[in-house]
């Protein structure tokens, strides 16, 4: 990350959603955000400052206060789990904020605008629990995405411009996130040649909320990836996704057999829109196959309480 300095603090209050004499009173009580000075003694921001005035944000979205959410960018460590879980809605956010979200969102995307999206998906997660946000925007903003593409109505650089910075933008948030949590690991990861790393997000987002802790291992993870990352991490869980049918060179029984043994006695499961189609193969090898995020979510919070 750059840390150049280089923006003004009006440019940063404007990049962050943060009013300047917030951003002032953040550096004077809690350290955060750092900024240099000009010659005549101006403020400046770094990209790196505005990455940790983000991050803040998002801390206190998880019901951190300032306080303790700057004490942790400054230490680089983690809060107990028990500060993890669930935030609070924000009062008075309804079903209208959502939609008038998602709108937002696809007019960036329909207007090819990469800081818009940036900006409106960024927007949108001050709207509730980031779980929650990426089922009511996030998802239905991709779907719509993919039937607009369909239609004709956005070409493919539309398309893959949409998914790369709401990847990016999401890869962001979930990983400050992560590093604020100490609960038991979750492994995440897409199944065989599956590219749609997408929706792991939102399973991650749902993990972080029920008090575990996500290690999402992406696009294409063969069983021997997940065997190493089982014997090196030991988590609790395996979440698998599969957006696309495995490919003709692929034997289906024999990959799950895989998958199966690289769990090493952990329960797995397989979600996704193309893993109902392989469920009688998944149950044979001793998977699940689990609808949404939500569903894992409650049985990652039942495992949590019966082990207390
Ligand atoms: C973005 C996208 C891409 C991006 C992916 C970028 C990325 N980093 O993820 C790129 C451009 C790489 C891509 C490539 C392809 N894509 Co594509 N893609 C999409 C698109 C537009 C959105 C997918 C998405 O993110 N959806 C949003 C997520 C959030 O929703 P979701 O998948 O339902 O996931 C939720 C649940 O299913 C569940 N879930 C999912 N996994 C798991 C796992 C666990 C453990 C749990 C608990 C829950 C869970 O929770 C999620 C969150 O709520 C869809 C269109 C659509 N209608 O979905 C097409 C779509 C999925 N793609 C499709 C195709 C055909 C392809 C390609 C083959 C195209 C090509 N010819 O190259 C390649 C395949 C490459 C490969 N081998 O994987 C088809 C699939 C058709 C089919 N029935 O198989 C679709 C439906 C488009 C279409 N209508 O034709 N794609």
């Amino acid at each position: 990350m750059n840390t150049e300095p280089r923006y003004r603090i009006h440019a940063v209050a404007e990049m962050t959603g943060v009013p300047a004499p917030t951003l002032r009173a953040w550096e004077r009580r809690y350290g955060i955000p750092r900024p240099g000075r000009s010659e005549s003694s101006y403020r400046l921001y770094s990209d790196a400052d505005v990455a940790e005035v983000r991050q803040l944000l998002v801390l206190q979205t998880r019901g951190l206060a300032p306080s303790e959410a700057a004490r942790l960018l400054l230490d680089g460590g983690s809060v107990p789990a028990d500060i993890a879980p669930t935030p609070p809605v924000i009062p008075g956010v309804g079903r209208e904020a959502f939609e008038t979200a998602r709108a937002r969102v696809l007019e960036a995307v329909m207007a090819y605008d990469q800081g818009g999206i940036e900006r409106e998906v960024r927007a949108s997660l001050y709207l509730g629990p980031p779980g929650q946000v990426y089922a009511e925007v996030v998802a239905p903003v991709l779907h719509e995405v993919g039937a607009r593409w369909e239609r004709g109505e956005l070409d493919v650089a539309g398309e893959h411009l949409a998914s790369r910075i709401v990847s990016a933008t999401l890869a962001d948030l979930t990983s400050t996130l992560t590093r604020a949590s100490s609960g038991p690991a979750v492994l995440l990861a897409c199944v065989a040649e599956d590219q749609h790393d997408l929706p792991l997000y939102g399973v991650a987002l749902a993990v972080l909320e029920s008090g575990y802790r996500p290690v999402i291992l992406g696009q294409r993870t063969p069983p021997e990836a997940i065997a190493v990352a089982v014997s090196r991490l030991d988590p609790h869980v395996v979440g698998l996704s599969m957006t696309v049918d495995l490919p003709e060179h692929i034997d289906p029984p024999g990959l799950f057999r895989h998958y199966a043994a690289a769990v090493a006695g952990r329960p797995w499961y397989v979600g996704g829109n193309a893993a109902l189609r392989y469920a009688d193969l998944i149950r044979a090898a001793g998977g699940e196959t689990i609808h949404d995020a939500l569903t894992l979510r409650r049985k990652l919070e039942s495992q949590h309480r019966k082990a207390h």
